[in-house]
């Protein structure tokens, strides 16, 4: 376990979302090297078309958060409560079709996160009620890393949210790159989450870096 920031909004800066699937080089390296290059937070997304499963997935899971925990960075997991429990991971994202957000919520541990994928403002108001630590938004633009994503309305709905609810820790979603990542940041977001533009990217710690520039606030 480790100590939870002192500031949330921070740490959702440059957010990296992953799993081996979603990597051109080896997950465990282009972690640490993506950490490197600065990214504040990381969400293991084992999901999808060559995805592991059972005791790899588990396995990787491990793995990865160490390499986290080496540099202090928490380890959230995508959708898997089982799993947040067993590794006794920093934190829990679900997304809308994940089941009860309330009873989710009272199964994980105090200091676990608890984050939410939201589309609209409904949902972010929704999920603000259940009391979850901070919300992603998405997807701000294009993407063809996942396939059932909403509608694309651009940074316009983290304006939206923030009108409503000025205080949430919101991480916008979706298509985000170095060259748009700060019509995110602009429109009221605390920070991106990314998954192709680094895991993808040849050096992903260059990477990472290139996107945190457009991120400082
Ligand atoms: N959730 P990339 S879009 C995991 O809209 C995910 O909620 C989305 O991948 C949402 O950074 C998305 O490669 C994929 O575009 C993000």
């Amino acid at each position: 376990m480790i100590k939870q920031p002192i500031d949330l909004k921070q740490q959702l800066s440059l957010y990296l979302v992953m799993g081996s699937q979603n990597c051109k080089h080896d997950p465990v390296e282009t972690l640490e090297k993506a950490i490197e290059g600065g990214v504040t937070l990381f969400q293991f997304r084992e999901k999808g078309e060559g995805s592991k499963t059972g005791e790899e997935k588990i396995e990787l899971g491990l793995q990865l958060k160490e390499v986290c925990h080496q540099y202090d960075v928490p380890f959230i997991v995508n959708d898997d409560l089982g799993l947040a429990i067993e590794l006794d991971t920093d934190g829990l994202h679900i997304g809308q079709e994940d089941g009860d957000m309330k009873k989710i919520k009272d199964t994980l541990k105090s200091h676990q996160l608890f984050g939410v994928s939201t589309h609209n403002v409904e949902e972010a108001l929704e999920a603000h009620r259940i009391g979850v630590d901070y919300i992603g938004v998405g997807p701000m633009f294009n993407t063809t890393t996942k396939d059932d994503i909403e509608e694309v309305r651009s940074p316009v709905v983290i304006k939206e949210i923030r009108e409503q609810l000025p205080d949430i820790p919101i991480v916008g979603i979706g298509g985000i790159k170095h060259d748009n990542a700060s019509q995110v940041i602009d429109a009221g977001a605390d920070g991106v989450a990314v998954i192709s533009d680094i895991a993808q990217a040849d050096v992903p710690m260059k990477a990472a870096e290139r996107i945190l520039k457009d991120v400082k606030y």
